[in-house]
């Protein structure tokens, strides 16, 4: 069989390349993964996605990027497991001998972020946002976009898949109160999450952000739109290689410029992946996943008087009386959301079936009253 496989470690440190994928690669080579039946193909390549468009993908090779089309069995393989390729995956590519690239199999990414997204009827899709991240920066400016409910769920999303938060509140220019709400930002959140309050605009003012930015670690910016993300990029990149768009005077919204996920490479040495202004944010992940995010609430549990103490109004509750009210209430709400959503697809099915029966049964009866 003839294999070629080539893995240049060192030309890929520069686009994020972890002893994840060096480890998978190695596997991969062994298990001769990647036959090429045609002479002329070039050898299959590690590459990874910058940037996903709906009929292609950018593929970034350490040296230059370039475009790249996914064969549907490829696609299908994912959708059937509920996942996409997205921005941050590490792909094998291989060009044919018409100088067009193809994904030929995605890596086992180390990690994703995911969200759900209602179809508009009562289907839930889980869309992922990125994959193969250290650092997510959650961006909330300092004007009418600062919510600290909302920045609640960007944590909660963050630390279930194992991601380190970073907050950056930007427009710190554009306020007075930054040093105040900067503190109120540090309270609500768990003990030992970074926090730092910028002008997005000036770099000397980003330079704090410089400890995120190592070399090889890449970082994913989320947040509403407007809230100055692409400004951050450009910032951190150190030139203008994303638009940015004016905000609405009276509510600070943003008008969705981004509109495609993608990575940067900045000066450092750090893969920087800008992202579109998400407008909600519904978790995907089951109560377990939830507890991650909240290890503060199931640490004070086991100080509550009752075991099945639910924190809400019970005596001797010791969540109530130590955790920020606040987080609390988040922590109730994605609650409620997870054990909503934690429904198994069967559970989903048996309800469905169950709904079709009762209106069966509800118009036999309404007939038998005609009759
Ligand atoms: N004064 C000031 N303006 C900022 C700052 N950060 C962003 N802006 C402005 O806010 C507006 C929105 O910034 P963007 O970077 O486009 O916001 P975004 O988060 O990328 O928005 P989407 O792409 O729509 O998701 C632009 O006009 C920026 O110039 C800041 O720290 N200070
Ligand atoms: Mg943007
Ligand atoms: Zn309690």
């Amino acid at each position: 069989m003839n294999v070629t496989f080539s893995l240049a470690p060192e030309r890929l440190a520069c686009i994020g390349l972890t002893a994840h994928e060096r480890e998978w690669a190695a596997q991969a080579a062994d298990e001769a993964l990647f036959p090429t039946d045609e002479p002329e193909a070039e050898p299959a390549t590690l590459m990874r996605v910058v940037e996903v468009q709906r009929d292609h993908v950018r593929v970034h090779d350490g040296c230059s990027s370039m475009r790249a089309r996914v064969p549907h069995a490829v696609q299908q393989a994912l959708a059937d497991d509920a996942d996409a390729l997205a921005v941050g995956d590490w792909v094998v590519a291989q060009g044919d001998r018409f100088g067009d690239h193809w994904v030929v199999q995605r890596v086992p990414p180390r990690n994703q972020l995911a969200r759900r997204l209602h179809d508009g009827r009562d289907k839930v899709a889980r869309v992922v946002i990125v994959s193969n991240v250290d650092t997510a920066m959650l961006v909330m400016g300092l004007d009418h976009d600062f919510n600290l409910r909302r920045l609640d769920r960007y944590l909660a999303l963050v630390t279930m898949a194992g991601v380190r938060p970073v907050i950056v509140l930007t427009k710190a220019d554009l306020v007075t109160d930054a040093d105040a709400r900067l503190a109120a930002v540090r309270a609500a959140a768990p003990a030992g999450t970074a926090a730092f309050a910028v002008a997005g605009t000036d770099p000397a003012s980003c330079a704090p952000l410089a400890d995120c930015l190592l070399p090889g670690h890449t970082l994913v910016l989320l947040g509403s739109s407007g809230a100055g993300k692409s400004t951050l990029t450009n910032t951190l990149c150190g030139q203008a290689l994303q638009d940015t768009g004016p905000t609405r005077l009276a509510d600070s919204h943003g008008r969705h410029t981004t509109t495609v996920r993608s990575l940067h490479l900045a000066p450092g040495g750090a893969c920087i992946v800008d992202t579109p202004g998400l407008r909600t944010l519904r978790l995907d992940g089951d109560e377990a996943a939830l507890r991650t995010a909240y290890a503060d609430v199931d640490e004070q549990a086991a100080a509550c008087r009752f075991r099945d103490c639910r924190h809400v109004d019970e005596p001797g509750c010791a969540v109530r009386a130590t955790l920020d009210p606040q987080r609390l209430r988040s922590w109730h709400k994605l609650q409620r959301e997870a054990q909503r959503d934690t429904m198994s697809a069967l559970d989903r099915q048996r309800q469905l079936s169950e709904w079709k029966r009762r209106t069966r049964a509800g118009r036999a009866r309404a007939k038998d009253k005609r009759d």
